[in-house]
């Protein structure tokens, strides 16, 4: 059978994109990667034509097996985990840890992703000044960092302890922090490390870090 096709955008920009590939790579699921130039027409409302051939909700990651199209980061994180178990945690209690972590970061933190938007190559010197509800985020981020890691620092240094779907889920959220030079705690920051060293996240580092684009907008959209 021919290899699925994991559509993804902008390597810099899309966090979403990010983390299924994230996914498939740990698993060593051998994919074809076609990269979609977000912007233009369309662009912000999920109308860009070239994404809506290969996705129905107009939004991108899109994974193609045969003539199954999977179209949401989550579902394909878990098309990938039916191949490959061990991206969920063997442990029911600990999987159903790593579902919880998963699905709030998929369904919530949504100051976090409107004023860190994600922009893998960009340093900012000092943090811009954030409102309420986005330290709301961030507080609640290092509740749950701090929680899991404070359980499972002897199993390992992913999040909950072996890598898994939940650190694919915030690998994004990463490099939000060192993007807006954010003065996160000492497990927080551990914890980003474990990441940037990882061989999978430096892979799509370097992928962002040769494009070429930039979307002036993406501050605004990218989240
Ligand atoms: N819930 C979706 C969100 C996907 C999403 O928002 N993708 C953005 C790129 S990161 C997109 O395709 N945007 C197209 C547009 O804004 O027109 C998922 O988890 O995959």
């Amino acid at each position: 059978m021919a290899k699925p096709i994991l559509y993804v955008g902008n390597k810099n920009y899309s966090s979403w994109s990010m983390r299924p590939w994230l996914a498939l790579t740990w698993a060593g699921i051998a994919f074809e990667e076609r990269v979609i130039a977000l912007g233009g027409p369309g662009y912000g409302k999920s109308k860009i034509g070239e994404v809506l051939r290969v996705s129905p909700s107009g939004r991108v990651p899109a994974l193609h097996v045969g003539d199954l199209v999977i179209y949401d980061s989550l579902a394909i994180c878990e098309w990938a985990a039916e191949q490959a178990p061990s991206l969920w945690p063997a442990d029911a209690g600990t999987r159903a840890r790593a579902r919880s972590a998963s699905a709030e970061m998929h369904s919530g933190f949504a100051a976090l992703r409107r004023d860190l938007s994600m922009n893998v190559k960009r340093r900012m010197q000092t943090a811009p000044t954030f409102p309420e509800d986005t330290h709301a985020d961030l507080a609640r981020l290092y509740e749950l960092w701090g929680e899991l890691r404070g359980r499972y620092a002897k199993e390992g240094p992913y999040l909950l302890g072996a890598r898994s779907i939940a650190d694919a889920m915030y690998a994004p959220v990463a490099t939000r922090l060192r993007t807006y030079a954010v003065a996160a705690p000492e497990v927080a920051k551990a914890y980003c490390e474990t990441i940037f060293a990882d061989e999978g996240f430096r892979a799509w580092e370097r992928g962002a870090e040769a494009e070429s684009w930039t979307i002036a907008s993406a501050d605004e959209l990218y989240r």
